[in-house]
């Protein structure tokens, strides 16, 4: 073997040393030209990574296959090699100049150029033809302006086994300039915890990103933040404008003033937009209370009618409607002095409605109100009423029919109850003649 090895070797300086170079090969040749998609000038952020630089299409001549054992490129842009983090070369498989899930990765390269690819194996190139991809990735810390450029010239670059003549070119990919443009605005942080009149508990943050999805810190157009989706009527309040501070703009004091559900904010910059996540607003805490029926007049002691029904109301003016543990108190004004309001005065809100059911009042009189209040509540006050007096039994010995001499006999009221109480008086009186007695 290795003596063939030798001898194969020996006749090759043999020939090469007797001029006879351009006979290796002869009728034998490797074809390199552009590639359907070789990459044409763009841009590119630092940091990037698999951006094509230069698509070659390989193709063997008059014989079924050779293999590529060695491939180096030039550098033809402004980027120093420093700024190459690698070159790697693909096989396109599908030629669209594009590195996709299952093309396989041939070799890569760092360094110097003319940089060599490391190829882990030949790459074989059938008479079929193959796509090879040559990609970038960009120094992270590659200045804006730098280009980077990669040419590959095929007679002085490529080393194939068997040899034979290479050609044609050189081809030379797009530069690709390192230019970082604003692509993307995107939301880092949702807009969260919102109650209707106060700032969200989180407020938004955006970021305006370049095409390699890294802040642009340089960007500094306003960010305007405006409802998306929404009841009518809404309004987005406090400082709807921010101005990014290295690439983001943070937004510190946001509300909405009509609770609802389903919200969405829509931020905008350029031509660059972005919607938020779905939120809601809550009611606030309950701040008013709207007296939605007026209590109505009644004969006295009887249950008024309508008894009042109140609703609460937050600062901004939304029915807390989840509101079940506000008390409000109901207080007897104007009319009679002395009459008294009975029944249930403290009534705790359900669902943010606060519903008096038996409240009365004891004395005859004109022009009566309720005033409702409650902690944290502005006080409300009902309309006037009037409280009619009982049906009045003719007595001679009374004249006034409010006199509890016991001449007068009234339905209900304070008669009745000092009646109750005589009676109790009584019964106790004559339980403890019994014991002592006994
Ligand atoms: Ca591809």
């Amino acid at each position: 073997m290795n003596l063939k090895l030798y001898l194969i070797a020996g006749m090759f300086l043999a020939a090469l040393s007797s001029g006879l170079s351009a006979q290796i090969g002869t009728g034998q040749s490797m074809a390199f030209t552009d590639g359907r998609g070789n990459p044409k000038a763009g841009s590119v952020d630092p940091g990037m990574v698999n951006v094509p630089v230069l698509q070659t299409n390989v193709i063997v001549l008059s014989i079924a296959q050779a293999d590529i054992t060695a491939i180096a490129v030039d550098n033809v842009g402004t980027a120093g090699a420093a700024d190459y983090t690698a070159l790697k070369l693909w096989d396109d498989v599908n030629g669209n100049a594009l590195v996709d899930p299952g093309e396989a990765l041939l070799g890569t390269a760092t360094g110097a150029f003319p940089a060599s690819f490391t190829l882990p194996k030949a790459v074989t190139i059938t008479s079929a033809g193959a796509t090879l991809l040559v990609t970038v990735d960009v120094s992270a810390t590659a200045g804006v302006g730098e280009t980077f450029g990669i040419r590959l010239d095929p007679a002085a670059h490529v080393t194939v086994s068997p040899a034979m003549q290479v050609g044609y070119g050189p081809i030379t990919g797009g530069d690709q300039a390192v230019n970082p443009i604003a692509t993307t605005l995107s939301i880092v942080t949702q807009p969260a915890g919102a109650v209707s009149g106060s700032p969200f508990t989180t407020q938004p943050v955006v970021e305006i990103q370049d095409q390699g999805g890294r802040a642009m810190t340089g960007y500094n157009a306003p960010v305007d933040a405006a409802i998306f989706t929404g009841p009518a009527g809404a309004t987005l309040l406090g400082t709807v404008s921010v101005n990014p501070v290295n690439g983001q703009a943070v937004f510190t004091d946001l509300r909405i003033d009509l609770a609802a559900a389903g919200y969405e904010l829509r931020f905008v910059t350029g031509s660059l937009s972005q919607t938020s996540a779905a939120f809601d607003v809550l009611h606030g805490a309950a701040t008013q209370i709207s007296i939605s029926v007026q209590p109505g007049g009644a004969q006295e002691d009887d249950p008024l009618a309508p008894q009042p029904v109140l609703e609460l109301y937050d600062a901004a003016g939304n029915l807390c409607a989840t509101d079940s543990s506000t008390v409000v108190q109901a207080a007897l004004a104007g009319g009679s002095a002395g009459a008294l309001l009975t029944g249930t005065a403290n009534v705790a809100a359900l669902n943010g409605v606060v519903t008096f059911t038996d409240l009365s009042v004891d004395t005859a009189g004109l022009a009566y109100r309720l005033d409702f209040s409650g902690a944290g509540l502005a006080g409300a006050s009902s309309s006037q009423f009037d409280i009619t007096a009982g049906p009045v039994q003719v007595n001679p010995g009374s004249d006034d029919d409010d006199d509890d001499g016991g001449c007068a006999v009234q339905a209900g009221g304070t008669h009745l109850w000092l009646a109750a109480f005589s009676m109790m008086m009584l019964t106790a009186l004559a339980v403890r003649l019994r014991r002592k007695q006994s």
